[in-house]
């Protein structure tokens, strides 16, 4: 039996405008979209608790600034290896490093990351246990079905 795995993802302000070719790619890449949420705006306060774990680095109010500044919208994503290999398919954190082909390369804004506006167009969780967060976060309900 094939070891599925899920993963959250959203396409953040900026490249929202683009999100219905981010999600061609993400499709083509082998991911099944098994659930996506209506565009929504969140409150800073909800982006401030979602980036909890950077409070105090020097790019937090930034960060949270930006995500508050537009609309996202989400996704739980499942494939075998979902985790890593949606990781690979999005690139490095900062667009300008983000290998070839990924979607931060392709969607992200180097010049305005590098301004301070993290516009590096999507998330994606980083291990299981935050996957299982962000997914509760923005999918409150959510039955993860081991
Ligand atoms: P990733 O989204 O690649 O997992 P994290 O979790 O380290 O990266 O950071 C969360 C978000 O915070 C990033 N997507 C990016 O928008 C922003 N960020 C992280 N590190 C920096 C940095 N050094 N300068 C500016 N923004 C950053």
């Amino acid at each position: 039996m094939k070891n599925k795995q899920i993963t959250l993802t959203f396409i953040k302000p900026y490249a929202f405008d683009r999100r219905e070719e981010i999600f061609t790619i993400i499709r083509k890449a082998g991911f099944d979209i098994i659930q996506i949420s209506e565009p929504s705006t969140l409150s800073k306060a909800k982006w401030e608790m979602f980036y909890a774990e950077h409070k105090g680095k020097d790019f937090f109010e930034n960060l949270v600034n930006f995500m508050c500044s537009g609309p996202i919208i989400a996704a739980i994503l499942e494939k075998e290896n979902a985790i890593e290999d949606f990781r690979t398919l999005i690139g490095s954190t900062n667009p300008a490093n983000a290998e070839k082909g990924t979607i931060r390369n392709l969607y992200g804004n180097a010049k305005m990351y590098a301004q301070g506006k993290p516009a590096n167009a999507i998330h994606g969780s980083d291990s299981v246990e935050n996957a299982q967060k962000e997914i509760e976060f923005l999918f409150p309900g959510f039955q993860v079905v081991e």
